[in-house]
This record gives structure tokens, sequence and C-alpha cells, in this order.
């Protein structure tokens, strides 16, 4: 049997113009230096706005391996700039833009891709640059293209396909703004929906993972409705930069936002676990990320990953400072919460969900967060959300399908069980994580972030291909 391609989840929903431009042809270029690449190709995307742009562009080597390399390309339009630039160190000379490899992409195989990208800003025109170089040679070669055929025979552990959705459309075009209703997350109709999707590994490690490519799997392969974007604070995250994380962060709002997914935008504190550390950091990553995206309805907030080591009182506190720097950009956004004991609603510290449900956040459309890791978490923990779901919105913005180290085998019997009963009380989750990391929990597998193929079993981890089965079925979302 032959798979049909299905229709792309791909959609243009932003306000501002959104183009891509692929440079590709043939004729290798000789070059003086071994270590040089003899052939190339760049894909060159934005998504721009009035004043502003984003652009991601993958590298593809088509000559010899290298180590180390520099891209360079124009820009045709006087008024355009780099700004802040993620997974290369970027410069630019009167129009003359150059990119040079960082440590952990410097190396890359005949055949191997790369992505990186830029927030950048026009003025007059934004058109695309129409020629590259890599390491001084003409980017000729034939790209890969976005969409990877389809394959000629069903792979064995892939179910067959199923329906998309009606008229091709994404989860955000269905469902809209999302609200709080009772304990439910609720979508434009008012009625409860459960998203199930896929969290990032921390961006300041695993950017390289983020990419077109990767991203389109996301959305179309797996049929994830949830993007979410894990931006450490501490651990050479945030902290170090926060006006190139906010950057960051915004560009994969949208990305999640061109096809069709929710992002939820995760302030990953975690060590130290008082949220109050990193207070005034929170109030100007969210005052920046809710006035820039308060127009978008994919974007849910996520105010602080795992508190621990403190009591609900503080975590309460935070919440109560940093819930109005968001609704006075973005009234109506959902925010979530964290809870006492890595967000195990006080379970793992021996207190239970009542001194949440006693003593709520003060603030409206808020939800609250439970993690689990189904090696170290089972029926205590399991009984307790399904008591705790019936008063208070609950959602899974991580959990692994290992144990809490995020390492270890996968427990596939607690992780069924874990993912039933989510989907039985309708709870929303996002599973820790989509990245190559060798390491248990990752979904992809070791080195899959260096090529250019996400879809499809062949990449996947025993936890990947686990997950990806659970998240795409069908979505049944209510439409009335
Ligand atoms: C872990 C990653 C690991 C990384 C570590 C750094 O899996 O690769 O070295 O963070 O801090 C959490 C956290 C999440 C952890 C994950 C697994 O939210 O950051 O990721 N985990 O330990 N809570 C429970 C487990």
């Amino acid at each position: 049997m032959k798979l049909l391609p299905r229709p792309s989840r791909r959609t243009l929903v932003m306000a501002g113009a959104v183009g891509a431009l692929t440079v590709a042809a043939s004729a290798a270029v000789p070059v003086a230096s071994a270590q040089a690449a003899t052939g190339c190709a760049v894909t060159y995307t934005t998504s721009s706005w009035s004043g502003g742009f984003t652009a991601n562009i993958t590298i593809k080597n088509l000559g010899d391996a290298v180590d180390g390399w520099t891209l360079g390309f124009a820009f045709p339009d006087a008024g355009q700039r780099v700004g802040q630039g993620w997974s290369a160190t970027w410069s630019q000379a009167g129009a003359a833009v150059t990119a040079r490899s960082v440590s952990w992409n410097g190396a890359l195989a005949t055949g191997a891709s790369t992505s990186v990208g830029f927030n950048g800003t026009w003025s007059a025109a934004n058109p695309a640059p129409t020629a590259f170089t890599l390491n001084g040679t003409a980017c000729t070669g034939a790209t890969t293209p976005t969409t990877p055929p389809a394959p000629t025979t069903p792979p064995p552990t892939t179910p067959p396909p199923t329906t998309p959705p009606p008229g091709g459309q994404t989860p955000v075009a269905i469902n809209g703004q999302l609200r709080v209703c009772g304990a439910n997350l609720c979508n434009q109709y008012g009625r409860p929906i459960q998203l199930r999707g896929m969290s990032t590994h921390g961006i300041q490690w695993f950017a390289r993972c983020y990419n077109d490519a990767s991203l389109d799997a996301l959305a179309d392969d797996w049929r994830a409705d949830l993007l979410r974007i894990a931006m450490y604070v501490q651990e050479d995250g945030y902290e170090t930069d926060p006006a190139g994380f906010t950057n960051r962060v915004n560009a994969l709002v949208d990305e999640a936002e061109q096809r069709g997914m929710y992002a939820l935008v995760d302030f990953h504190t975690l060590t130290p676990g008082d949220p109050m550390h990193n207070l005034a950091r929170a109030k100007t990553f969210f005052a920046a990320v809710s006035a820039r995206n308060a127009a978008k309805k994919n974007v849910i907030y996520e105010i602080a990953n795992e508190p621990n080591g403190v009591s609900w009182a503080t975590i309460k506190s935070y919440a109560e400072q940093v819930i109005p720097v968001i609704r006075a950009n973005d009234p109506d956004a959902v925010v979530v919460v964290g809870t006492r004991g890595w967000s195990s609603l006080g379970v793992s510290d021996g207190s239970n969900a009542n001194e949440v449900i006693n003593n709520p956040v003060n603030a409206t459309n808020v939800m609250y967060t439970f993690h689990f890791y189904a090696a170290s978490h089972r029926d205590n923990y399991r009984a307790e959300v399904e008591r705790a779901a019936a008063r208070l919105p609950l959602f899974v913005t991580e959990f692994g399908t290992v144990d809490y180290t995020g390492d270890g085998g996968v427990d596939a019997a607690s992780s069924n069980a874990w993912l039933d009963l989510l989907d039985r009380l309708k709870i929303s989750y996002a599973n820790w994580t989509y990245s190559d990391k060798a390491e248990g929990s990752a979904a992809l597998r070791p080195g899959t972030c260096a090529g250019s193929t996400y879809t499809g079993p062949g990449v996947l981890t025993e936890s990947g291909a686990l997950i990806r089965d659970r998240i795409r079925t069908p979505d049944n979302f209510p439409t009335a």
C-alpha cells in the first residue's frame, strides 16, 4: 500500500508576511582549503512584521566534511540589519552578513545540515538575500525538500494514517483563544479540550533541534497540538542573555503559530527552587513576551516550572506578582502556575492538593502545574491527580516516560496508565523532550538533530515511539 501525502498543516496565520526562499542549482566551485565545503545548499525563511523579522536558515553541506564554517550573504536592501542571532556568531558590515559556527555545530559531515537564525530589523523593504556562501564557496546545490517524501511502504510500527482534521484545520484554527472554564481548559466554543504535545529540551543547549524540518514533523507527522518552549533561567539560560533568550522564545512562538500549534512559554526555573529568586527576571521577561505576543491566540504562559524547597504560600505570592504583568498586556491569556515539590501538587513534599484548593491564586484564567516521571511516580500520584482534577484546572506541562532524572528505561505500563488517565480527564500534556540528547526521556535518537529527517519511526527512541503513537491519534476537538 502506498501512503498518500497528507496536506501540510503549515499555515500562514500571522499578521505579517511569511516568505520562503530556496537557493538551488548545481555546479560545485573548487576551493583552496581541504577544510572548505565544495558545495552547499541554503534555505532562508522569514517571518516579518512591521519593521522587524525573524530569519531561520538551514545550511546543508554538500561538499567534504568541514570542521568550522562561515556562512556569508548580502542583504538586498540597505535598511536590513541583523539583531540578536542564535546558533552562530553573527556580524554585519554594510550589507554583508557573516555567521560563524559555534562549538557544537561547527562539524558538518557531507550531507549534514544545521540551522541558525536571527531577529532583524528592516525599514524600506525586506527582500530575502539571493546568494549564499559557505567557507567562501557559492551555495548552489539542490536543497533538501522541506517536506520529506512519503514512505512507499507503511513503517511497521506506525498505525494507518488517520483522517486529517476537518478542512485540514490546525489545533489553533479550530480552538482559537483558550480560557479556563471550571476545572477545564476550554476552547473558543467554551468546550473542554485536551492539548497533547512535546516540550523542547533547554533551548540554550538544543537550539539545533528546533528548525523548520523538526517543527514541520511535530505538527504534521506527530500531529502535536502544543510546543512547550523550555527556557531555563539558570544553567546558562535566560539570566546570561535576557534579550537574546526573549527573542528566541518569540521566534519559536511564531514557528508554532505558523503551524497552528499552541506555544507554552515555560519560564524554566529549577535550581534554585524558590521562584522569588527570579521574580525580577520573571517580570522583565513576561512583560516583554506578553507585550510582543498579545494579539496571538496560541500563547500560554507557564510562569515557574518546578518550585522546590519552598512553601505554597511563597509560590502563590510569586504568581500574584507575575500574573498582573502579563494581564496588563494580554488580559485573556491562560497562565499556568507551578506547584510545591517540583510541581507535584505538594505530594513529593508529603503534602497534597488541598493547600492549593483551600488557598488558590487570586486571579482568573489560571491553571496549576502537575509533573510526573512515569518510572518514579505511580499510583499514589495518579490518585491525587484524579482527586484534584475535580477541583483544580490542571496542566501537565512536563512529564517523562522514564525516572525523575530524565534518564533510564521507559516504563511503558506506567506511562500508558498516566496517559489513559490524562485522556479521560482531558488534562493537557507536554512530554519531556523533543530532542536528541542521549538520555532515556529524549524522543529522538542521538544525532537526529545533525541531520534533516525528523519524520517516521526511524528517528525515534523507545520513548519517542510510545509518545508519538499517543499524540498522533485524532484530536476530536468540539467545534460548536
Ligand atoms: C533535565 C534534563 C537533563 C539536564 C537537566 C539539567 O533531562 O538533560 O541535564 O535537566 O537541569 C525536571 C526538570 C527538567 C529535568 C527533568 C529530568 O523540569 O529540567 O531535565 N526533570 O531530570 N523535573 C523533573 C525531572
